[in-house]
Protein backbone atom coordinates (compact mmCIF):
# COMPACT_ATOMS: atom_id res chain seq x y z
CA UNK A 1 0.00 0.00 0.00
CA UNK A 2 1.36 3.32 -0.74
CA UNK A 3 0.98 5.81 1.84
CA UNK A 4 0.51 9.30 0.49
CA UNK A 5 2.90 11.44 2.30
CA UNK A 6 2.13 14.50 0.35
CA UNK A 7 -0.25 15.22 2.45
CA UNK A 8 0.29 17.21 6.20
CA UNK A 9 -2.30 17.06 8.31
CA UNK A 10 -2.36 20.02 10.84
CA UNK A 11 -0.70 18.47 13.57
CA UNK A 12 2.13 17.36 11.26
CA UNK A 13 2.66 20.96 9.54
CA UNK A 14 2.85 22.60 13.17
CA UNK A 15 5.13 20.08 14.25
CA UNK A 16 7.25 20.69 11.24
CA UNK A 17 7.39 24.30 11.29
CA UNK A 18 8.12 24.47 14.98
CA UNK A 19 11.07 22.56 14.64
CA UNK A 20 12.96 25.37 12.72
CA UNK A 21 12.91 27.00 15.82
CA UNK A 22 14.78 24.73 18.50
CA UNK A 23 13.69 27.44 21.11
CA UNK A 24 10.38 27.21 20.14
CA UNK A 25 8.31 25.85 23.74
CA UNK A 26 5.51 24.05 21.60
CA UNK A 27 3.21 26.49 23.24
CA UNK A 28 1.87 28.34 20.14
CA UNK A 29 1.59 25.04 18.12
CA UNK A 30 -0.44 23.44 20.71
CA UNK A 31 -2.38 26.09 20.78
CA UNK A 32 -3.17 26.39 17.16
CA UNK A 33 -3.94 22.34 17.20
CA UNK A 34 -6.52 22.81 20.07
CA UNK A 35 -8.19 25.53 17.90
CA UNK A 36 -8.25 22.69 15.50
CA UNK A 37 -9.82 20.28 17.41
CA UNK A 38 -13.07 23.04 18.67
CA UNK A 39 -13.29 23.84 15.17
CA UNK A 40 -13.72 19.77 14.19
CA UNK A 41 -16.70 19.78 17.38
CA UNK A 42 -18.60 23.29 16.04
CA UNK A 43 -18.40 21.63 12.54
CA UNK A 44 -20.65 18.89 13.28
CA UNK A 45 -22.95 21.07 14.81
CA UNK A 46 -23.02 23.46 11.95
CA UNK A 47 -23.45 20.86 9.52
CA UNK A 48 -26.31 19.35 10.89
CA UNK A 49 -27.90 22.39 11.99
CA UNK A 50 -31.05 22.08 9.86
CA UNK A 51 -31.62 18.46 11.90
CA UNK A 52 -31.05 19.43 15.67
CA UNK A 53 -32.74 21.75 17.75
CA UNK A 54 -29.16 24.07 17.81
CA UNK A 55 -30.68 26.98 15.21
CA UNK A 56 -32.10 29.45 16.07
CA UNK A 57 -32.43 32.06 19.16
CA UNK A 58 -30.67 30.98 22.50
CA UNK A 59 -33.09 33.59 24.12
CA UNK A 60 -30.56 35.70 25.19
CA UNK A 61 -29.13 39.12 24.30
CA UNK A 62 -25.39 39.67 24.04
CA UNK A 63 -23.28 42.53 24.70
CA UNK A 64 -23.38 43.54 21.37
CA UNK A 65 -27.53 43.73 21.91
CA UNK A 66 -27.82 40.60 19.28
CA UNK A 67 -30.29 37.98 19.41
CA UNK A 68 -27.20 34.94 20.69
CA UNK A 69 -28.31 31.64 18.67
CA UNK A 70 -27.54 28.64 20.25
CA UNK A 71 -24.80 27.45 17.44
CA UNK A 72 -22.85 30.90 19.20
CA UNK A 73 -23.28 29.46 22.38
CA UNK A 74 -22.11 26.19 21.52
CA UNK A 75 -19.20 27.27 19.49
CA UNK A 76 -17.78 29.93 22.26
CA UNK A 77 -18.14 27.06 25.02
CA UNK A 78 -16.02 24.62 22.64
CA UNK A 79 -13.37 27.28 21.68
CA UNK A 80 -13.21 28.57 25.62
CA UNK A 81 -12.80 25.13 26.82
CA UNK A 82 -10.34 23.78 24.61
CA UNK A 83 -7.83 26.96 25.46
CA UNK A 84 -8.50 26.70 29.18
CA UNK A 85 -7.75 22.89 28.96
CA UNK A 86 -4.67 23.51 26.69
CA UNK A 87 -1.03 24.05 28.07
CA UNK A 88 -0.99 27.70 26.08
CA UNK A 89 -3.36 30.16 26.97
CA UNK A 90 -4.03 32.20 30.08
CA UNK A 91 -7.13 33.72 29.34
CA UNK A 92 -9.96 34.28 26.45
CA UNK A 93 -11.75 37.73 24.65
CA UNK A 94 -14.83 36.95 23.35
CA UNK A 95 -17.72 38.38 21.12
CA UNK A 96 -19.91 36.86 23.59
CA UNK A 97 -18.60 37.63 26.66
CA UNK A 98 -18.92 41.07 28.30
CA UNK A 99 -15.40 40.63 29.89
CA UNK A 100 -12.42 38.59 29.05
CA UNK A 101 -12.06 35.65 31.09
CA UNK A 102 -8.69 34.85 33.36
CA UNK A 103 -8.61 30.94 33.47
CA UNK A 104 -6.33 31.44 36.78
CA UNK A 105 -5.23 27.88 37.21
CA UNK A 106 -1.51 27.08 37.88
CA UNK A 107 -1.34 25.68 34.21
CA UNK A 108 -2.56 28.84 32.31
CA UNK A 109 -1.11 31.28 34.71
CA UNK A 110 1.94 29.84 33.60
CA UNK A 111 1.11 29.81 29.73
CA UNK A 112 2.20 32.44 27.36
CA UNK A 113 -0.15 33.68 25.62
CA UNK A 114 -4.01 35.18 25.43
CA UNK A 115 -6.82 34.54 22.86
CA UNK A 116 -9.48 36.90 21.26
CA UNK A 117 -12.47 35.51 19.06
CA UNK A 118 -15.80 35.84 17.60
CA UNK A 119 -16.53 32.14 18.08
CA UNK A 120 -19.14 32.26 15.23
CA UNK A 121 -18.97 35.39 13.14
CA UNK A 122 -22.62 35.43 10.88
CA UNK A 123 -24.75 33.45 13.29
CA UNK A 124 -27.56 35.48 11.49
CA UNK A 125 -27.13 33.09 8.72
CA UNK A 126 -26.57 29.77 10.30
CA UNK A 127 -30.61 29.32 9.73
CA UNK A 128 -30.59 29.86 5.82
CA UNK A 129 -27.27 27.51 5.50
CA UNK A 130 -24.83 30.53 4.16
CA UNK A 131 -21.40 30.01 5.52
CA UNK A 132 -20.53 31.33 8.44
CA UNK A 133 -17.08 31.58 10.31
CA UNK A 134 -14.79 31.35 13.42
CA UNK A 135 -12.36 34.27 13.65
CA UNK A 136 -9.49 34.45 16.18
CA UNK A 137 -6.27 36.14 17.33
CA UNK A 138 -3.39 35.52 19.50
CA UNK A 139 -1.15 37.45 21.81
CA UNK A 140 1.88 37.00 23.77
CA UNK A 141 0.64 38.19 27.03
CA UNK A 142 2.53 41.12 28.62
CA UNK A 143 1.53 40.59 32.14
CA UNK A 144 3.55 38.61 34.32
CA UNK A 145 4.18 34.90 33.85
CA UNK A 146 3.03 33.27 36.70
CA UNK A 147 -0.14 35.12 37.35
CA UNK A 148 -2.82 35.36 36.01
CA UNK A 149 -3.52 37.49 32.90
CA UNK A 150 -4.85 41.12 32.93
CA UNK A 151 -6.67 43.33 30.85
CA UNK A 152 -3.51 44.84 29.35
CA UNK A 153 -2.80 41.46 28.16
CA UNK A 154 -6.22 42.02 25.72
CA UNK A 155 -5.85 45.91 24.77
CA UNK A 156 -2.61 45.31 22.89
CA UNK A 157 -2.18 47.06 19.21
CA UNK A 158 -3.04 44.02 16.23
CA UNK A 159 0.84 44.91 15.07
CA UNK A 160 1.59 42.88 18.24
CA UNK A 161 -0.45 39.33 17.48
CA UNK A 162 1.60 36.58 17.28
CA UNK A 163 -0.78 34.29 15.26
CA UNK A 164 -4.53 34.87 13.57
CA UNK A 165 -6.68 32.70 12.09
CA UNK A 166 -10.32 31.58 10.91
CA UNK A 167 -12.55 28.74 10.70
CA UNK A 168 -14.80 28.73 7.54
CA UNK A 169 -17.61 26.49 8.03
CA UNK A 170 -18.81 26.66 3.94
CA UNK A 171 -18.90 23.98 0.97
CA UNK A 172 -16.07 22.63 2.81
CA UNK A 173 -14.52 23.67 6.19
CA UNK A 174 -11.45 25.14 6.16
CA UNK A 175 -9.19 26.60 8.72
CA UNK A 176 -6.81 29.22 7.43
CA UNK A 177 -4.07 30.80 10.08
CA UNK A 178 -1.05 33.25 9.90
CA UNK A 179 1.89 33.48 11.63
CA UNK A 180 4.95 35.83 10.82
CA UNK A 181 6.18 32.86 8.51
CA UNK A 182 3.50 32.96 6.53
CA UNK A 183 -0.51 32.09 5.99
CA UNK A 184 -1.49 28.18 5.16
CA UNK A 185 -4.74 26.82 4.70
CA UNK A 186 -5.87 23.35 5.86
CA UNK A 187 -9.59 21.77 4.77
CA UNK A 188 -10.83 19.28 6.70
CA UNK A 189 -11.08 15.82 5.00
CA UNK A 190 -14.40 14.40 6.98
CA UNK A 191 -13.17 10.42 5.69
CA UNK A 192 -10.19 11.18 8.43
CA UNK A 193 -11.26 14.17 10.61
CA UNK A 194 -8.33 16.12 9.92
CA UNK A 195 -7.59 19.03 8.61
CA UNK A 196 -5.08 18.91 5.50
CA UNK A 197 -2.96 21.44 4.26
CA UNK A 198 -4.56 22.06 0.89
CA UNK A 199 -3.24 26.04 0.77
CA UNK A 200 0.42 26.67 1.21
CA UNK A 201 1.52 30.08 1.54
CA UNK A 202 -1.45 31.93 0.42
CA UNK A 203 -0.65 35.24 -0.94
CA UNK A 204 -3.45 37.86 -1.61
CA UNK A 205 -3.53 38.74 -5.46
CA UNK A 206 -2.05 42.30 -5.64
CA UNK A 207 -5.07 43.32 -7.48
CA UNK A 208 -8.87 42.26 -7.99
CA UNK A 209 -12.23 42.68 -9.86
CA UNK A 210 -14.16 42.50 -6.46
CA UNK A 211 -15.37 45.02 -4.29
CA UNK A 212 -17.55 44.05 -1.37
CA UNK A 213 -19.64 46.36 0.29
CA UNK A 214 -23.48 46.55 1.67
CA UNK A 215 -24.94 49.15 -1.20
CA UNK A 216 -27.98 49.28 1.35
CA UNK A 217 -25.81 51.61 2.83
CA UNK A 218 -24.94 53.98 0.27
CA UNK A 219 -26.20 57.29 1.33
CA UNK A 220 -25.37 56.83 4.61
CA UNK A 221 -21.63 56.77 3.67
CA UNK A 222 -19.42 59.82 3.16
CA UNK A 223 -19.39 61.47 -0.03
CA UNK A 224 -15.60 60.30 -0.34
CA UNK A 225 -16.55 56.77 0.38
CA UNK A 226 -19.51 56.93 -1.80
CA UNK A 227 -16.83 58.64 -4.67
CA UNK A 228 -14.82 55.63 -4.32
CA UNK A 229 -17.86 53.14 -4.97
CA UNK A 230 -19.24 55.09 -8.20
CA UNK A 231 -15.53 54.40 -9.53
CA UNK A 232 -15.76 50.99 -8.97
CA UNK A 233 -19.35 50.28 -10.92
CA UNK A 234 -17.21 52.76 -13.73
CA UNK A 235 -14.52 50.42 -14.16
CA UNK A 236 -14.00 49.10 -17.54
CA UNK A 237 -11.39 47.33 -19.89
CA UNK A 238 -9.42 50.39 -20.00
CA UNK A 239 -8.87 50.92 -16.48
CA UNK A 240 -8.25 47.60 -14.85
CA UNK A 241 -12.38 46.31 -14.73
CA UNK A 242 -15.13 45.96 -15.32
CA UNK A 243 -15.39 44.99 -11.20
CA UNK A 244 -18.08 42.62 -9.78
CA UNK A 245 -19.98 43.64 -6.64
CA UNK A 246 -19.85 40.63 -4.21
CA UNK A 247 -21.38 40.53 -0.61
CA UNK A 248 -22.81 37.43 1.00
CA UNK A 249 -23.49 39.38 4.38
CA UNK A 250 -20.57 37.18 6.10
CA UNK A 251 -17.01 38.47 7.25
CA UNK A 252 -15.33 35.63 7.05
CA UNK A 253 -16.67 34.24 3.70
CA UNK A 254 -16.61 37.60 2.07
CA UNK A 255 -12.92 38.08 3.09
CA UNK A 256 -11.80 34.48 2.27
CA UNK A 257 -12.90 34.75 -0.87
CA UNK A 258 -10.93 38.16 -1.74
CA UNK A 259 -8.38 37.00 -0.20
CA UNK A 260 -7.79 34.01 -2.62
CA UNK A 261 -8.80 35.61 -5.54
CA UNK A 262 -8.20 39.45 -4.82
CA UNK A 263 -10.71 42.25 -4.03
CA UNK A 264 -11.80 44.96 -1.74
CA UNK A 265 -14.03 44.48 1.74
CA UNK A 266 -15.01 47.58 3.19
CA UNK A 267 -17.21 48.16 6.23
CA UNK A 268 -16.89 51.99 6.38
CA UNK A 269 -18.44 54.25 8.97
CA UNK A 270 -21.95 55.82 8.22
CA UNK A 271 -22.94 59.16 9.35
CA UNK A 272 -24.73 57.58 12.07
CA UNK A 273 -22.25 55.24 13.11
CA UNK A 274 -18.75 56.26 12.40
CA UNK A 275 -16.94 53.56 13.75
CA UNK A 276 -19.01 51.17 11.77
CA UNK A 277 -20.28 47.90 12.59
CA UNK A 278 -16.92 45.24 13.00
CA UNK A 279 -15.01 44.81 15.99
CA UNK A 280 -11.45 45.96 16.06
CA UNK A 281 -10.10 42.83 18.76
CA UNK A 282 -11.45 39.50 17.03
CA UNK A 283 -12.39 40.62 13.79
CA UNK A 284 -10.55 43.45 12.15
CA UNK A 285 -7.21 43.04 13.92
CA UNK A 286 -7.01 38.95 13.08
CA UNK A 287 -7.98 39.71 9.55
CA UNK A 288 -5.73 42.77 8.78
CA UNK A 289 -2.53 40.50 10.49
CA UNK A 290 -3.78 37.79 7.94
CA UNK A 291 -4.25 40.09 4.60
CA UNK A 292 -0.92 42.03 5.56
CA UNK A 293 1.11 38.83 5.81
CA UNK A 294 -0.70 37.96 2.32
CA UNK A 295 0.48 40.95 0.84
CA UNK A 296 -2.42 42.90 1.25
CA UNK A 297 -3.36 46.06 3.41
CA UNK A 298 -6.33 46.99 5.92
CA UNK A 299 -6.94 50.07 7.31
CA UNK A 300 -10.06 51.91 8.79
CA UNK A 301 -10.00 54.95 6.24
CA UNK A 302 -7.17 56.72 7.94
CA UNK A 303 -4.31 54.30 9.33
CA UNK A 304 -3.40 51.06 9.63
CA UNK A 305 -5.67 48.83 11.36
CA UNK A 306 -2.70 47.41 13.01
CA UNK A 307 -1.80 50.54 14.45
CA UNK A 308 -5.16 51.55 16.70
CA UNK A 309 -4.50 51.38 19.95
CA UNK A 310 -7.24 49.64 21.64
CA UNK A 311 -8.95 51.31 24.72
CA UNK A 312 -12.28 48.60 24.97
CA UNK A 313 -12.49 45.00 24.19
CA UNK A 314 -15.63 45.44 22.35
CA UNK A 315 -14.57 49.21 20.34
CA UNK A 316 -15.63 49.07 17.07
CA UNK A 317 -13.84 50.55 13.62
CA UNK A 318 -14.42 51.34 9.83
CA UNK A 319 -12.61 48.65 7.72
CA UNK A 320 -11.26 48.62 4.47
CA UNK A 321 -9.30 45.26 3.42
CA UNK A 322 -7.72 43.48 0.64
CA UNK A 323 -5.57 43.53 -2.68
CA UNK A 324 -2.47 46.11 -1.91
CA UNK A 325 -2.96 48.11 -5.60
CA UNK A 326 -6.97 48.20 -5.34
CA UNK A 327 -6.57 49.79 -1.36
CA UNK A 328 -3.67 52.24 -3.01
CA UNK A 329 -6.73 53.49 -5.27
CA UNK A 330 -9.26 53.54 -2.40
CA UNK A 331 -6.18 55.41 -0.52
CA UNK A 332 -6.72 58.16 -3.07
CA UNK A 333 -10.50 59.08 -3.02
CA UNK A 334 -11.15 58.17 1.12
CA UNK A 335 -8.34 59.62 2.87
CA UNK A 336 -9.60 62.95 3.32
CA UNK A 337 -12.40 61.57 5.18
CA UNK A 338 -12.83 62.07 8.99
CA UNK A 339 -12.91 59.16 10.55
P1 LIG B 1 -24.53 44.15 7.37
C1 LIG B 1 -22.34 39.48 10.42
O1 LIG B 1 -23.40 39.91 11.29
C2 LIG B 1 -21.32 40.61 10.40
O2 LIG B 1 -20.82 40.84 11.67
C3 LIG B 1 -20.20 40.26 9.43
O3 LIG B 1 -19.94 38.90 9.35
C4 LIG B 1 -20.71 40.82 8.11
O4 LIG B 1 -19.66 41.18 7.22
C5 LIG B 1 -21.49 42.06 8.56
O5 LIG B 1 -21.94 41.80 9.89
C6 LIG B 1 -22.71 42.31 7.68
O6 LIG B 1 -23.33 43.48 8.19
O7 LIG B 1 -24.83 45.41 8.14
O8 LIG B 1 -24.01 44.45 5.97
O9 LIG B 1 -25.64 43.15 7.36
Amino acid sequence: MTVNRKILTLDEFTIQQMRQFPTATGELSSLLRDIGLAAKRVNVEVNKAGLVDILGDHGSINVQGEEVKKLDIYANNQFMGVLQHGISCAGIGSEELDDFVVFDDEISNNSKYVVQFDPLDGSGNIDVNISIGTIFSVYRRISEIGKPCTKEDFLQPGSRQVAAGYIIYGSSTMYVYATKRGVNGFTLDPAIGEFCLSHPDIKCPPSGKVYSINHGNFFQYTPNTREYINVCQKKDKTNGGPYTQRYIGSMVADVHRNLMKGGIFMYPGTIDKPKGKLRLLYECNPFAFIVEMAGGRATNGKERIMDIIPTELHQRTPLFIGSKDMMDELDTYISKDLV
